[in-house]
């Protein structure tokens, strides 16, 4: 790897840089598993992403989208936190399949081909259907959701999306009595898309929920965000939202959707079983294995807050939970 003269933190994602840091004060690779197989492939993936025009990146302009407007006025979520800037929105990304570099996502993601473009819901269900993307759109009205998003890396945003809730497509599907989970999975592209090329991640990426959280009001499939498509970057042309949790469960460019009995085994749970469960519900009092999350940097803002329970949504997910021990099921 070439040295550069951009700060490691600010090019790597936070774990990665922490899990390097680490690695390299000659702490053995057996003790990290499969994060020091991650961390060299990070170095590999950084080399070739052509950091010389880190710089130069810009803020991509947004296509114009068929879907409404932010509602007027919109400025901040309920808790009155101010919305995220488009441009930090749309240039600080976490999209590995394109890069493990937040700022170069939306470069090498820019060209992305989005039509033709197809979404299959199937699995243990009565009504297999096979969306057109556009199909999706009209068929189920967007609304616009203001959402926190928290990463576990301990960065958040505030974003407007539009979307529509993901339990009216599951409803329109009719699950089957032994539909337990719902297990989403993203386009596998590799020509398009080089961190596919990376052989360290078991691509393509794939998340899961309970089927009592995909049913849930605020789980939503997003398709836009500022009252415009989704850009390529943000997990155009549909990604999953599940605000509740951390961000690594809201899946992008979504192509498969199964009902499925066991839990489905998520690309992050494969990776790193140690570090990231299933449930990934955002949680102040469980830390990650190797920091706190306890605090968070809101993007936009100087310092760190509170990092609240559920990202702040515990009233209307609680109940989800109950009876679960939340530090097992992390
Ligand atoms: N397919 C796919 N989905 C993904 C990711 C990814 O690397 N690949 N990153 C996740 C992570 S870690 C976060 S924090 C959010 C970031 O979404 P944003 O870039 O739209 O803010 O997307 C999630 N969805
Ligand atoms: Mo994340």
């Amino acid at each position: 790897m070439q040295m550069i003269k951009i700060r490691s933190s600010e090019i790597t994602p936070e774990h990665v840089y922490r899990a390097r840091r680490k690695f390299m004060k000659g702490i053995g690779a057996l003790a990290f598993g499969s994060v020091a197989s991650a961390v060299l492939t990070a170095c590999g993936g950084l080399g070739q992403d052509d950091l010389g025009r880190f710089a130069a990146m810009q803020p991509e302009t947004p296509t114009e989208g068929d879907a409404q407007q932010p509602s007027a006025g919109q400025t901040a979520d309920e808790l009155g936190d101010a919305l995220t800037s488009f441009e930090a929105i749309t240039t600080y990304n976490n999209f590995y399949e394109f890069s493990m570099n937040k700022e170069a996502v939306a470069r090498l993601a820019r060209d992305f081909t989005l039509s033709p473009w197809t979404v299959t819901v199937g699995g243990l269900v009565n009504n297999p259907k096979t969306y057109d993307i556009d199909d999706l759109r009209k068929r189920f009205p967007q609304q616009e959701r203001i959402y926190r998003l928290r990463c576990v890396e301990g960065w958040s945003m505030v974003i407007p999306w539009l979307g529509f809730p993901l339990g009216a497509l599951l409803r329109e599907v009719d699950p089957q009595s032994g539909a337990k989970y719902v297990r989403f999975e993203t386009v596998m592209r590799p020509q398009e898309m080089p961190g596919q090329r990376d052989p360290y991640f078991p691509w393509p990426y794939v998340e899961g929920l309970r089927l009592d959280e995909a049913m849930h009001d605020l789980t939503i499939l997003s398709t836009g965000l500022y009252g415009k498509q989704l850009l390529p970057q943000n997990g155009a042309p549909v990604r999953l939202v599940v605000p509740w949790k951390y961000g690594f469960k809201s899946i992008k460019s979504i192509v498969k959707i199964d009902l499925v009995a066991e839990q489905p085994t998520s690309l992050w749970m494969a990776s790193a079983p140690h570090e990231y469960g299933f449930y990934a519900n955002v949680n102040p009092d469980v830390p990650h294995p190797r920091w706190s999350q306890a605090t968070e940097r809101r993007i936009g803002e100087l310092g760190r807050r509170p990092t609240l329970k559920f990202n702040g949504y515990e009233e209307e997910v609680a109940a989800l939970y109950a009876g679960m021990d939340l530090r097992a099921n992390y």
